[in-house]
């Protein structure tokens, strides 16, 4: 996979040498080149900023300077013309751009961004980036994305894609020494819970025992017990992953858990009693 990282703090992006990223471009599975968007200004100043248009605080990231750096990493012909119904081609790069204001960044994002060859970010700062430059790059047949990473406010894109990368890369296969840790996550799969709680040894911890049934060699049993106890929590912690559960999809021993837990069974999606 292809990354380019186009950032004003380029240097944000060193930790990405450490551990398994770092690995993972060392044997070659991520190409990472990361740059720095002033490369791309021509004046003295360097400014990538200016005025927000109709008056309010703060600064916006002016199109002229992203758009001489996007049209050299996206290939982008300066003439090219806008076309509002333009469709992505497959295998052309991804344009990402982190906006506290878009829809979330999910696994299902994250998942399908895995599959591409080629992803394009850019960093926004101050009080964000001109809204044309998504759409520009949009009429030009490029697929572009704009995600938040939650409900809270960062002063830049460089966290956000930071953490993108990171759920997008570790995807990949070969990415992660055991595959298998990826398939049993959390939000992975059509029928999302949250993950069951994880003991290792000693058994006896500080007068702490570890749950019996997990020591009690009965696969079946542990399999229920981890189940019941993840449905528990994720109906506690995240009632909205509950309700978005598909009920025919649910065994007789989930229904019967989650009505224990209080939830309504025979719709089509779960629904809390009471
Ligand atoms: Cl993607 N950017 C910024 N600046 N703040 C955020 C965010 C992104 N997602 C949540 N907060």
């Amino acid at each position: 996979m292809d990354i380019d990282i186009v950032s004003v703090f380029p240097e944000y992006f060193d930790v990405l040498n450490l551990s398994l990223f770092g690995k993972a471009m060392e044997r070659g599975l991520v190409t990472v080149r990361v740059h720095n968007l002033r490369d791309w200004t021509h004046d003295v100043h360097q400014s990538v900023d200016d005025t927000p248009v109709g008056g309010g605080a703060g600064m916006v990231m002016k199109p002229e300077v992203w758009a001489e750096c996007l049209d050299e990493l996206l290939d982008v012909p300066v003439d090219a013309p806008a076309d509002a119904d333009a469709a992505p081609s497959p295998g052309s790069p991804v344009l990402i751009f982190p906006n506290p204001s878009a829809p979330l960044f999910t696994q299902q994002c994250a998942t399908e961004l895995s599959h591409a060859e080629h992803l394009v970010f850019g960093c926004g700062r101050y009080e964000g980036y001109d809204a044309r430059i998504p759409q520009y790059y949009r009429e030009r047949g490029v697929d572009v994305r704009e995600y938040s990473i939650g409900d809270y406010v960062l002063n830049g894109g460089e966290v956000a894609v930071s953490v993108m990368l990171e759920a997008i890369t570790r995807l990949l296969p070969g990415f992660m020494g055991n595959a298998d840790s990826i398939v049993e996550e959390s939000y992975t799969g059509a029928n999302a819970l949250l993950e069951h709680s994880q003991y290792t040894k000693p058994a006896t911890w500080r007068g702490m025992a570890v749950p019996p049934v997990l020591i009690s060699g009965d696969h079946g049993k542990v399999d229920r017990f981890r189940r019941d106890e993840a449905l528990g929590k994720t109906s506690r912690l995240r009632p909205d992953l509950i309700a978005r559960l598909d009920c025919a999809a649910l065994g007789k021993a989930d229904r019967k858990t989650l009505m224990a837990l209080g939830w309504e069974v025979s719709g089509a999606h779960p629904r809390r009693l009471g």
